[in-house]
């Protein structure tokens, strides 16, 4: 199988439409088809801080619910945007005020579809994929060896937020294990989560998140080539953002 897995978008809708143009598909009925079959992936976090997450949900909803011919697995970021849409109380802090924003401003018949299509998504697809004859998993922030074909509350909380410990860092972040130093399975794992400058290959794992929507670029992995391509952003660069590595 051959398929490109596209990083942390974040309403970088401009970027992930001419990322997926470099990558070589083309526009069939408006939706992005590559003349040699190649699928799409993403690894979640479609939304959030960036200024078009409603138009990433509606373009990831045709190509993996309509056209069927896509993977997607969910982010912490779409986890809580799902929790949002059911109804939950949930803060509108952390990038998620500017998808919540696009919403309103909507009416209530577009309010609905968006809705109902990002629900969709969300419960259609796995908490973290499972491909190519178990040679390629993609889980928004990683899993380790020993959970993959588990699921329950531990796998979640790892493939959604990464091996954090429950502490925090002085500047408020969670203090997350660097699992990808220690992972030694023979499946590919590609993830994001993590912004860092340049992806970062490890222990036959791949972190793509290169922080479009801190002003870095969208990075796609090409699967099984294990090329890297990738697109500027055209949002302003905040490095205090990216994780050294
Ligand atoms: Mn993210």
């Amino acid at each position: 199988m051959k398929i490109d897995i596209i990083g942390d978008i974040h309403g970088c809708y401009d970027e992930v439409k001419s990322l997926i143009e470099k990558l070589g598909y083309q526009e069939k009925n408006g939706v992005p088809e590559h003349p040699d079959g190649r699928k799409l992936g993403f690894v979640g976090d479609l939304t959030d801080r960036g200024p078009a997450s409603l138009e990433v949900i509606r373009l990831v909803w045709k190509l993996v619910i309509q056209q069927q011919n896509a993977f997607y697995v969910p982010g912490n970021h779409c986890d809580k945007l799902y929790r949002y849409f059911k109804g939950n109380k949930v803060k509108l802090i952390h990038g998620l005020e500017t998808t919540a924003a696009e919403y309103m401003a909507l009416s209530a018949e577009e309010k609905d579809n968006i809705r109902s299509q990002f629900m969709e998504l969300y419960e259609a697809s796995p908490l973290y994929h499972v491909l190519d004859d178990r040679k390629l998993v993609i889980a928004h922030a990683g899993i380790r060896e020993d959970y993959i074909g588990r699921h329950g509350s531990k796998v979640k909380t790892f493939v959604l937020y990464g091996d954090i410990t429950g502490g925090t860092n002085p500047d408020g972040t969670p203090v997350r294990r660097e699992w990808a130093k220690h992972y030694r399975g023979n499946a590919l794992i590609v993830y994001g989560h993590t912004p860092v400058k340049e992806a970062r290959e490890l222990n036959n794992t791949f972190n793509i998140d290169t922080g479009a929507v801190f002003g870095n670029r969208l990075t796609a992995l090409r699967y099984p080539e294990r090329e890297l391509v990738s697109v500027p952003s055209s949002m302003p660069f905040i490095p205090e953002k990216f994780r050294r590595m």
